[in-house]
């Protein structure tokens, strides 16, 4: 769907899946046709947060083109024009996190290549745009990202898992500076291709798991950071993609 708007596409598959309900006849939540905004050549990952401080929330879209579109909320379902930010190499994902807490949100970026994959990172201005990009080496060819406080430390850390068919089946943990930098990153054995990853607490021990897709073993796996081991294997639906943890 090269010409789509992944926002759109993202937000017209949750409608889909939210107005469908066992035993009922599946019905559209809205009847209205979608809009559509340009980004870039075949947009692969979105996210959303206000990035500007008007309290509308904003849009960032990584596109395969090797560029991340910045799309400002109007407040109406629509959207301003897309300012569009260069990336090194073909983006995988995208999120958002206030990695500095100046109360302004971050652009971090998951991209790799033959010779280089990293975390890029763009500090927020607060007004929509951002600053110059800072990488931060990961394994390699990292296809997803997370964010969250994963030691507990109260700085904002990130996870990609590395699992394309030329990635290192691991999953990389960049602990947070609390400055828009990183340590080192850390690297943990994964299944088979993992292909994304959440944070959150599973077995409620108040400490952040890791979620795993493991595309080619056709499971979910949650690991504890701390104790570097795997705390339980799921098997789910073939070659799972996306994972999205919540209460
Ligand atoms: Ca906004
Ligand atoms: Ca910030
Ligand atoms: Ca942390």
């Amino acid at each position: 769907m090269p010409q789509r708007s992944a926002l759109a596409w993202s937000l017209l598959t949750a409608l889909s899946l939210v107005s469908v309900r066992a035993g009922a006849t599946p019905h559209p939540l809205f009847t209205a046709p979608y809009l559509s905004f340009p980004v870039g050549a075949m947009p692969l990952s979105v996210a959303v947060a206000d990035v500007n401080g008007d309290a509308i929330p904003d849009a960032a879209v990584a596109n395969s083109d090797t560029t991340v579109s910045v799309l400002l909320g109007r407040g109406d379902g629509t959207f301003a024009p897309q300012t569009v930010l260069p990336v090194s190499s073909r983006p995988s994902a995208v999120a958002f996190a206030d990695l500095d807490a100046d109360g302004r949100p971050d652009l971090v970026v998951a991209r790799g290549d033959s010779v280089h994959s990293s975390v890029s990172v763009r500090r927020g201005n607060g007004d929509g745009s951002f600053g110059p990009a800072s990488e931060f080496a990961t394994g390699k060819y990292p296809t997803d990202i997370a964010v969250g406080d994963l030691n507990g430390d109260g700085r904002t850390d990130v996870v990609v898992p590395n699992g394309t068919y030329k990635g290192d089946n691991t999953v990389s943990v960049l602990l947070g500076n609390g400055d828009g930098t990183f340590a080192p990153h850390v690297d943990f054995a994964a299944g088979s291709q993992p292909q994304a990853v959440a944070i959150g607490d599973l077995n409620f021990d108040s400490k952040r798991d890791l979620i795993v897709a493991d595309a080619t073993s056709n499971s979910v796996s949650v690991l504890d950071v701390a104790a570097r081991k795997e705390i339980v294997k799921i098997p789910v639906g073939k070659v799972p993609k996306r994972i999205i943890c919540t209460d």
